[in-house]
């Protein structure tokens, strides 16, 4: 009788969870957070820190192509006959399907590549604006984003976080439609950057 109160508060502090990281919450719960594999995630759309050409590469790219399967490397090459024959710039943003991901939507948007790309905090707080909005705009209540440009785009992660959260904090006031944004970090550390650095 007494083992219940116990169980539920392990499972409350997710111990007892497969894939429940323990997640921090910021602006009455309408940001998440949290440690874990981005392609796993059942939300909208999941954003793709992807490249200009939209035809896929390493990191969460790679991963999100390789889950996805080809319907979406179709979706991307589609978009470059038609909208980007030049490819995505940075700051810009994309919609197309999730193909097998549990997503129903990947959003494709370009980081700034750092110390190349000029206006580089403009443009990293451009990608996570217009996703944002993108997302409000086709009615999708939760969006699921990495860490865009921290990884092979060299961006150093405390100033990214500054930016990121900035930027999300003011695209969320001007879209009351999204619930939900699931920032997912992929391991403790990085995440425990971004919660020191983050200005929400
Ligand atoms: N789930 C969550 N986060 C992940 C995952 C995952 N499955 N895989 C990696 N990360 P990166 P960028 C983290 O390099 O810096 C690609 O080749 C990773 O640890 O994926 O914007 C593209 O094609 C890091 O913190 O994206 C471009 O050419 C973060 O995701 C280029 O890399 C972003 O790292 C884009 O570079």
């Amino acid at each position: 009788m007494f083992e219940e109160p116990a169980a539920a508060l392990r499972w409350a502090q997710g111990e007892d969870r497969p894939n429940a990281p323990m997640s921090h919450e910021f602006l009455n719960g309408r940001v998440e957070v949290c440690t874990g594999d981005i392609t796993g995630l059942r939300v909208d759309a999941v954003v793709n820190a992807a490249n200009a050409s939209l035809l896929g590469g390493g990191g969460v790219d790679g991963a999100i192509h390789r889950r996805g399967g080809g319907e979406i490397l179709r979706a991307c090459r589609e978009l470059r006959e038609t909208s980007y024959p030049q490819g995505l710039p940075a700051g810009e943003v994309v919609l197309t399907t999730a193909g097998n991901l549990p997503a129903r939507y990947v959003i494709h948007t370009v980081g700034p590549i750092w110390g190349r790309d000029q206006q580089a905090q403009t443009l990293l707080a451009s990608c996570y604006k217009k996703s944002i909005a993108l997302a409000a705009n086709h009615s999708l209540g939760s969006v699921a984003f990495p860490a865009i440009s921290t990884g092979a785009y060299g961006y150093p992660k405390d100033e990214a976080a500054a930016v990121a959260s900035t930027a999300i904090m003011e695209a969320l006031s001007q879209a009351d439609a999204i619930e939900r944004v699931s920032l997912v970090f992929f391991s403790d550390a990085d995440r425990d950057v971004f919660l020191a650095n983050q200005q929400f």
